[in-house]
């Protein structure tokens, strides 16, 4: 009776099996690495499957009230869908018109209407107008072009009130943003671009708040009042217009002008002769081709602790202008960095970022002599192709090569000779 005991190559089968096996299950559901060029193919090859940026941003977006994000920074990463310009007249106007677009909320003040993530090619008229209402609305997100029209804004409110317009850009047309005989609304965060006449206008409308805004290259003003008071308008920033970066005439008057960065237009702030009792701090202007600031009018505005990037320094600032108007403390180091704003613009640098400064750009190293270049440590990503399916994933051998090894041993196993023992 022959009795098979000890066979030594039986134990290490099973150790390649379990190892075999092991890999397989290692590999198994392993996302391919996927070119660009591949993608491209799969798209072609399933109509019915969009592989696409669009999708991963839906995807994100589904995401997001189950984070307890809110919509409007959900807003931001949605891509835009083309519209046709948009046209309300009145409160029943806006009501029926949210009904048929399936914009969401209901006009309070709790829920404005939601208008967001459009584009719009205008066509000479407004991208978007509203006028004779008084619910409350937002314009989030909507990019709105070739608003060429005399006297039309790409976003234009007339006779309106309680409308917040958010992150929004309109160029090339007459204005960015108009607004008439409206007052109570806001606007933050928008890019007002080569209009061809104000970024943003403000005609006989108070009340407002413009923060954050930004004007540049536009063939008039960066930002117009006439006749609007008691606005605010902060941390807004005017640079490259033609004409001025703040220009205010026909007796606006009581508005608060702070912290906003008005650099190479003609004037930086021009105040016209019935200007009043407008207030002017913290304000840095420089590099304006004409004249920082201006003030031509009765001398009853208060300017007060503005960069002018023109300041020599030792005696008060006296402004430019038949006012006479005098700002007695200067500011030449906004960010307290040790560079003036002046020679902060120069360079390059914000005046207003103390982390941002002539001196930290010179005095740090260049990142090649304390962290090794990218090429070093990652090959170049000219094509996705090229990168390792196992990147960031630890050791991976390719299945082909863990085979080849597996089946060299089993052979080397079938050729040595049984080990048997008779009892
Ligand atoms: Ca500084
Ligand atoms: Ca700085």
């Amino acid at each position: 009776m022959k009795v098979q005991a000890g066979r030594p190559g039986l134990n290490l089968r099973r150790l390649l099996v379990v190892t075999l096996l092991a890999c397989m299950l290692a590999n198994f559901g392993r996302s391919p690495t996927v070119s660009a060029e591949d993608t491209m193919q799969l798209s072609c090859m399933c109509p019915m499957t969009e592989v696409t940026e669009n999708l991963l941003l839906e995807e994100l977006w589904q995401d997001l009230p189950r984070s307890g994000l809110r919509y409007r920074e959900g807003t931001v990463l949605q891509t835009l869908t083309s519209h046709s310009p948009i046209n309300i007249d009145g409160n029943a106007n806006f009501s029926t018109t949210a009904t048929n677009e399936g914009w969401p909320g209901d006009g309070s003040n709790s829920s404005p209407y939601v208008i967001a993530n459009y584009s719009i090619e205008a066509g000479g008229v407004s991208g978007i107008r509203i006028a004779n209402v008084d619910v409350y609305f937002i314009i989030e997100n909507v990019h709105v072009n070739g608003s060429t029209n005399f006297q039309v804004g790409a976003f234009q409110l007339t006779r309106t009130q309680n409308g917040h317009i958010i992150n929004s850009n309109s160029s090339d047309g007459y204005y960015g943003i108009h607004l008439v005989e409206s007052n109570n609304n806001s606007l933050t965060g928008n890019l007002v671009t080569s209009n061809d006449r104000d970024g943003i206008h403000l005609h006989d409308s108070s009340n407002n708040n413009l923060t954050g805004n930004s004007a540049t290259s536009n063939d008039r003003d960066g930002f117009h009042m006439f006749g609007s008071s008691n606005n605010i308008l902060s941390g807004n920033t005017a640079t490259q217009n033609r004409e001025d970066g703040f220009h205010l005439h026909a007796s606006s008057n009581y508005n608060i002008l702070s912290g906003n960065t008005l650099t190479s237009n003609h004037y930086g702030i021009n105040l016209g002769s019935s200007i009043k009792n407008n207030s002017l701090s913290g304000n840095i202007l420089a590099l304006n081709f004409e004249n920082n600031a201006l003030d031509n009018t009765d001398g009853s505005n208060t300017w007060d602790s503005n960069s002018y990037g023109d300041f020599t320094g030792g005696t008060p600032y006296t402004i430019p202008g038949t006012a006479g108007a005098v700002d007695q403390n200067p500011i030449e180091d906004s960010d307290g960095d040790g560079y003036s704003d002046y020679d902060e613009l120069v360079a390059g640098t914000d005046p207003r970022d103390p982390a941002s400064s002539p001196r930290i750009t010179s005095t740090t190293p260049p990142p090649s002599s304390t962290t090794p270049p990218p090429s070093s440590t990652t090959p170049p990503h000219t094509s996705s192709s090229e990168l390792p399916s196992s990147e960031g994933e630890g050791v991976f051998l390719p299945f082909q090569q863990i085979f080849a090894l597996l089946t060299l041993c089993l052979i080397s196993l079938r050729r040595r000779p049984k080990n048997t023992k008779k009892l």
